[in-house]
């Protein structure tokens, strides 16, 4: 029996732990969070994600959670390192998880093994970080001391179609024997196609370049919304029925911000990569810039509609819909909530928060709390419970102004209740 040891029991190694259980391999999960390693043995998710929660039940004990790198490294034909690559408080990128983990597995890892990052990097981290760990314990990846393999981690939290198990992967390797063994491991567990590519490089820059790919058209989007808002268009009827033409446009969409610890994130490590290779990524630059922006314009659109009652941010009640990055999740990592949080207190505004999938996310109880006692209401996440919520609820609190960041409300219902709306590039 294949055995595997998952290094970080997060939103994408616990469902890899899970899919490897459930085909049956051997299953330990390391992780440096004791916490999360007796989250796991008695079978609970660490990470409020129904998926995982419902496969810890099911697999009961079949992945061995353990913070002994002893217990289960040297145990394992393959070990897979699935740890958070932030950016630190420069937006620089952060590669001490990785760093950390490569140099324990490193004193453990038995000769022979297959030892995968799945962690998001930038081109060249493996050749130039991790492969020297592992080189100053002998094993050299040139000769297959160890088989060193990339595979990005694809993992899209919240998204119910594609999961661990039909989520296409990309892998490469060092040597091509690293690379056919990786790809090998993944076809034994995975529905979906396993392309290997040419080099390790080639796989790091593909994770890349999706995200960033990403980041740059939510940006172009966000930067049509603020030009769409001086010329009276709803944006989001244009992008509706741009999505019409069956090829070339793939829509996205503005907002009050860009959240998460990829999109947010990712662009960074391209961006400290070109500079350390020489290349200044200006676009890329220019598109998180428009994107850290976002929250701020949604409270100058807050602002603007108040000139029209005559009222200003300084002393007013405002109500935030939504801490978490994205709707239904619980993660509020990189969220524009805090931006927009954060400068409406700034303005002097009163600020109530309320998120129903964040665990003590915010200072009201409920949403009728908050609606009860706010004037004003913005929402940055577009949670199910705010898109379904009684809209004369609104009107019941007495709310004037309707600040939507994600386009979600129905508009021309809170107009005709006399409440002043303004979208993200709607109005
Ligand atoms: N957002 C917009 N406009 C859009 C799409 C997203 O403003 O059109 C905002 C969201 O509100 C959120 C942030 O961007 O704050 C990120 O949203 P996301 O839907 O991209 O969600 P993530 O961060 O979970 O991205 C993941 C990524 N998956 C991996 O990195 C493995 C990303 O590659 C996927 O494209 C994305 O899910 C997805 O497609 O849902």
């Amino acid at each position: 029996m294949v055995s595997v040891t998952i290094v970080g029991l997060g939103y994408v190694g616990l469902p890899l732990a899970c899919l490897c259980a459930e085909k049956g391999l051997k299953v330990y999960g390391f992780d440096v969070d004791k916490n999360k390693v007796d989250s796991v043995n008695r079978q609970t998710s660490p990470i409020d994600d129904e998926y995982i929660v419902g496969k810890l039940k099911s697999l009961r004990n079949r992945i061995h959670a353990t913070a002994d790198p002893n217990e289960c490294i040297p145990n394992s034909d393959v070990v897979i390192v699935c740890v958070p690559t932030p950016v630190d408080r420069n937006n620089s990128p952060d590669l001490t998880a990785v760093m950390n983990s490569a140099s324990t597995i490193s004193k453990f890892i038995k000769p022979g093994t297959l030892l995968i990052i799945e962690s998001t990097i930038y081109p060249g981290t493996i050749e130039e970080i991790v492969l020297p760990i592992l080189k100053k314990q002998k094993f050299d990846a040139y000769r297959n001391d160890v088989l060193v393999a990339h595979c990005p981690e694809r993992i899209d939290p919240g998204n119910k179609q594609f999961k661990v198990n039909n989520l296409p992967r990309v892998v490469g390797g060092i040597t091509k024997e690293a690379a056919e063994k990786a790809a090998e491991f993944y076809r034994s567990i995975i529905d979906a196609s396993v392309t290997e590519v040419s080099n390790l490089k080639t796989a790091e820059a593909t994770k890349i370049i999706e995200n960033t790919f990403r980041d740059v058209n939510i940006a172009f989007v966000n930067e049509m919304a603020q030009s769409f808002d001086k010329a009276g268009i709803d944006i989001m009827e244009v992008i509706q029925v741009a999505s019409t033409k069956p090829f070339a446009f793939m829509p996205h969409y503005p907002g009050a911000g860009v959240g998460g610890h990829c999109i947010a994130q990712d662009p960074y490590y391209m961006i400290e990569r070109g500079k350390q290779l020489g290349f200044n990524h200006e676009f890329l630059k220019l598109a998180r810039k428009i994107n850290n922006y976002m929250p701020h314009y949604t409270v100058e659109l807050l602002e603007n509609e108040l000139k029209k009652i005559k009222k200003a941010l300084k002393g007013a009640k405002v109500g935030v819909l939504g801490l978490a990055y994205k709707a239904n999740v619980d993660d509020t990592r990189e969220s524009p909530a805090f931006e927009v949080i954060n400068v409406l207190k700034t303005k002097g505004a009163e600020v109530f928060v309320f998120d129903p999938h964040v665990k003590n996310g915010g200072n009201v109880k409920d949403l009728d709390e908050l609606l009860n006692k706010s004037d004003y209401i913005i929402l940055v996440t577009d949670h199910r419970e705010f898109k379904e919520m009684g809209l004369e609820k609104l009107k019941k609190h007495k709310i004037l102004v309707v600040i939507d960041g994600r386009n979600c409300l129905d508009k021309e219902r809170i107009k005709s209740m006399g409440i002043l709306y303004h979208g993200i590039g709607r109005s």
